[in-house]
């Protein structure tokens, strides 16, 4: 029986996976680099300064950067993302969530965050849900970023709970990949085509059912 559900922030909690997008398409913007959709899946759930070397590496002409340069534009982004994000409100959960969290909590499960951003306490206190996790795990805690295991397994070793008793809930391929070599089960939201690698998937957060999700769990 599963023990402890992790869940991913940006994308799963909230949308701002969305305001993520939209800050480092501005970045791209002033570097004359076109940060599409297709891009940014591959932005989500990395750090910071590693997104912004992808965001590098996709121009056709590789840009010679400084570190020093490339800290200042990691600030830069975010710095906008902040401002966006500085709007959230409880109403900004996604749907869903909510009631999934309460049933966990009826029904005896244990609750953690496992968040690669710097952000993540800035933007749980904004939902309301400061109080909705026992443990958080963000960026402050861990060492090596998704697609590295550690954020989840620190969450399960938090909790002394057997990784296989656990499981993780994300919208990213990077994610999906640290949950799945965690040996934990995989929750995919959002599109197939990234995601195709989780042992469980739904199209958005509505779908997210208790029930169903650990019947899927024991097959
Ligand atoms: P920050 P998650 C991740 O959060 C985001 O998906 C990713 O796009 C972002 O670069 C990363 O946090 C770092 O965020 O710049 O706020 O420290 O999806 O793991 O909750
Ligand atoms: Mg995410």
């Amino acid at each position: 029986k599963p023990q402890l559900f992790i869940f991913d922030l940006d994308g799963v909690i909230t949308d701002t996976a969305e305001f993520h997008y939209l800050a480092w398409r501005k970045i791209g913007e002033e570097l004359g680099i076109v940060v599409d959709r297709a891009l940014n899946e591959r932005l989500k759930g990395v750090s910071r300064m590693e997104s912004l070397n992808r965001v590098l590496a996709a121009a056709s002409q590789a840009k010679e950067m400084t570190e020093h340069e490339k800290e200042q534009w990691a600030s830069k982004k975010n710095a906008i993302y902040q401002q966006l994000i500085d709007t959230i409100k409880p109403s900004d959960v996604l749907p869903g969530i909510s009631e999934l969290i309460r049933e966990l909590k009826e029904r005896q499960f244990k609750l953690a965050l496992g968040s690669a951003s710097r952000n993540a306490t800035f933007v749980l206190d904004k939902l309301g849900l400061q109080d909705a996790f026992d443990y958080v795990v963000d960026a402050s805690k861990i060492r090596f970023g998704k697609p590295h295991p550690e954020t989840f397994t620190n969450a399960a070793d938090y909790f002394s709970i057997p990784y296989h008793a656990c499981i993780g809930v994300e919208d990213s391929e990077a994610g999906i990949e640290a949950i799945n070599s965690a040996g934990m089960f995989s929750v995919g939201v959002g599109c197939l085509d990234a995601l195709h690698q989780a042992n469980y998937i739904v199209s958005d957060t509505s779908q997210l059912k208790l029930d169903r999700i650990v019947e899927a769990y024991r097959l």
